[in-house]
C-alpha cells in the first residue's frame, strides 16, 4: 500500500504561483478535482454548460476556436460565470510555434486569449522559447501555463526522453508553468499540478485514437491531480448527473490517495 500523499491544501505552501495556489484552494473549498472539457460549437451550449456545471468543476477547459458564433459577449459571460461559480478558465490552445509567433497568437487575433484565459497550454517541442514567448511581460493579470508532457492518444510521439525534457523545461520557469498535461505524475515537486485528459468511465477510447483511463486509475494509481472530462459529460443525456458522477469519482479517489 503506497504512503498517503499530501492534500491540495498542504501543497499551497509549496508554490508561489498565484494561480496554482488559487486552484488548490478552490479545489479544497468546492471539493472537486474535475475539469470540464466543454468542446461544443455553439456559444449558448458553452454558456449553459458553464452555468449548470460551474458549481461542480474547478477548471473550465475551452477550445474557443471551435465556437461558430464566437463574440466578445461570450468572453464577458464566461468570465462572469467563472467569478460566480469559482472556476478557472483554461483555453486548450496547445501552442506549438516559435516564441515570437505564439506571443501574437496568445495576445492578438480574434480571440485575445491572454486577456481572459487564466491558463493555457503549450507543446514543449519548439524548446524553451515557447515558454518565454507566452510569459506575460508584467504581473497585471496572473497567468499560468501547462506544458504537454504526455498525450492520451494512441501512437503519440511523447517518449520518455521528451517527457523528461519537458519537466526540466518547466523547472526553469516555475513562476509561469503551473504543471503538466500528462497521463501520470511526473515529478515529486509538490508545486506542479498534473491535469489529465483521456478520462472515461465505461469506455476505453474512440475511433480516432483517443485512449481513456478511469478517474481512480488517474488519481490513485498514477498520481494525477485534475481529471479532464469531455464527451462523457457533455454528450450525456443528463450532463449535470454525469458531471456529478465524475466529480464524486475524482474526489473519492483523491481522498483515498491522501488516506482520508
Ligand atoms: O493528450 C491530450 C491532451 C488534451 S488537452 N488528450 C486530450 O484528449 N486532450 C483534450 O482533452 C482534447 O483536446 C479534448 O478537448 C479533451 C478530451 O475530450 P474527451 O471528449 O475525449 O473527454
Amino acid at each position: 500500500m503506497p504512503l498517503p500523499t499530501p492534500t491540495y491544501q498542504d501543497r499551497i505552501k509549496h508554490t508561489t504561483h498565484p494561480l496554482s495556489r488559487r486552484l488548490f484552494e478552490l479545489m479544497e473549498k468546492k471539493k472537486t478535482n474535475l475539469s470540464l472539457s466543454a468542446d461544443v460549437t455553439k456559444k449558448a451550449d458553452l454558456l449553459r454548460l458553464a452555468d449548470q456545471l460551474g458549481p461542480d468543476i474547478c477548471v473550465l477547459k475551452t477550445h474557443i476556436d471551435i465556437v461558430e458564433d464566437f463574440d466578445q459577449d461570450l468572453i464577458t459571460q464566461l468570465k462572469q460565470l467563472a467569478t460566480q461559480h469559482q472556476f478557472l478558465i483554461f483555453e486548450d490552445r496547445k501552442f506549438a510555434d516559435i516564441g515570437h509567433t505564439v506571443q501574437m497568437q496568445y495576445r492578438a487575433g480574434i480571440y485575445h486569449i491572454a486577456d481572459w484565459a487564466d491558463i493555457v497550454n503549450a507543446h514543449s517541442l519548439p524548446g524553451p522559447g515557447i515558454v518565454q514567448g507566452l510569459k506575460p511581460a508584467d504581473n497585471a493579470k496572473p497567468r499560468g501555463l501547462l506544458l504537454l508532457a504526455q498525450m492520451s492518444s494512441i501512437g503519440n510521439l511523447c517518449n520518455k526522453e521528451y517527457t523528461a525534457e519537458t519537466v526540466a523545461m518547466a523547472l526553469e520557469h516555475k513562476d509561469f508553468v503551473m504543471g503538466f498535461i500528462a497521463q501520470q505524475k511526473l515529478t515529486d515537486d509538490l508545486a506542479f499540478i498534473t491535469m489529465t485528459p483521456g478520462i472515461g468511465i465505461a469506455t476505453k477510447g474512440d475511433h480516432l485514437g483517443q485512449n481513456y483511463i478511469h478517474p481512480t486509475t488517474a488519481i490513485v494509481e498514477r498520481g494525477c491531480d485534475v481529471i479532464i472530462v469531455g464527451r462523457h459529460i457533455y454528450q450525456s443525456s443528463d450532463p449535470k448527473a454525469a458531471a456529478q458522477e465524475c466529480r464524486l469519482l475524482g474526489w473519492s479517489a483523491y481522498l483515498q490517495r491522501c488516506g482520508l
